[in-house]
């Protein structure tokens, strides 16, 4: 299996999210068994996504990590099986998961640390020559929020991001296999994940593919709210079909969701208006 070609200029990848944890914040719990796991993979799949990223561990703020031998055993057996049917990422921090993942029928790693969690990942990624998505990283959940500081959020996430491409390509890894991602709500506040994904262009301009991952994420929760009437995670998928329209339309390659279907429509809906000129 091998990630497909994206289908237009203005047409992301829909990557569906399947979650294999007791305790993501946008759907904990839900996928837990492998079987679940598994059919909510095939539902993502029927709705159109063309990729799937499968993780075993929450990266909610706050979060607790599990070993790697229970992100192992979460994670394997649901890329054994969702590998034959549609090409899948490993979202993991560890390159020990990520080499088993890969073993089980993985075709793109996802690491959400861009490599630093572990000092394995790189030369991993660069052995096996794949596709690596490098997310902008401030530390681990349990206080990233602690750094959420910035003068120019754009200008530092791209600043850091170039850094890691620059380690990456030094260990090995291709510089047409890195994919940028700039990490919202990992180490952001509301108003930095907006301007963002404004600025998306200045990210894009870099040269390298951007996937994104807006999905369900607290800064939606806040739109035409306020702070006691936030919207819940599962209440958010409008505003994220909304967020992968407009990221479409500044050039990104994929765009990681938890609701397939809004998205393919929201994406369907640019396509026929493109369609129509
Ligand atoms: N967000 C989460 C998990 N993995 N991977 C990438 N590349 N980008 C993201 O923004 C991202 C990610 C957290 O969301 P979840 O717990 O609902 O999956």
């Amino acid at each position: 299996m091998t990630l497909p070609e994206a289908r237009a200029a203005g047409r992301p990848l829909v990557m569906g999210v399947v979650n294999v944890t007791p305790d993501s914040f946008s759907d904990g719990g839900a996928w837990f068994t492998p079987e679940a796991a598994v059919a909510h993979g095939h539902e993502l799949v029927a709705q159109g996504a063309d990729l799937l990223d499968v993780g075993g561990e929450s990266t909610r703020p706050g979060a607790e990590r599990p070993s790697a031998e229970e992100e192992q055993r979460r994670v394997l057996p649901v890329i054994e099986e969702l590998g034959s049917l549609v090409p899948v990422s490993v979202d993991t921090m560890r390159a020990s998961v990520a080499a088993a993942a890969l073993d089980a029928g993985a075709v793109l790693v996802n690491d959400v640390s861009g490599g630093l969690a572990d000092p394995d990942m790189a030369p991993l990624v660069a052995a096996r020559r794949v596709p690596f998505v490098a997310m902008h990283w401030r530390g681990h959940s349990h206080d990233m929020q602690a750094r959420a500081h910035y003068d120019d959020v754009v200008a530092e996430v791209i600043a850091e991001l170039s850094a890691r491409v620059e380690a990456l390509v030094a260990a090995g890894i291709r510089p047409a296999d890195i994919v940028l991602d700039p990490g919202f709500g990992f180490a952001k506040l509301a108003h930095h994940n907006w301007e963002l994904l404004r600025r998306l262009e200045e990210l894009t301009a870099v040269g390298h593919r951007v996937l994104i991952g807006t999905s369900r994420k607290g800064f939606l929760g806040l739109v035409g709210r306020t702070p006691d009437t936030v919207r819940p995670p599962l209440g958010r998928d409008v505003a994220t079909a909304a967020t992968s329209l407009y990221a479409a339309q500044r050039g990104v390659w994929a765009v990681r969701v938890h609701d397939v279907a809004g998205t393919v429509d929201a994406l369907d809906v640019a396509d026929a208006l493109r369609a129509s000129s």
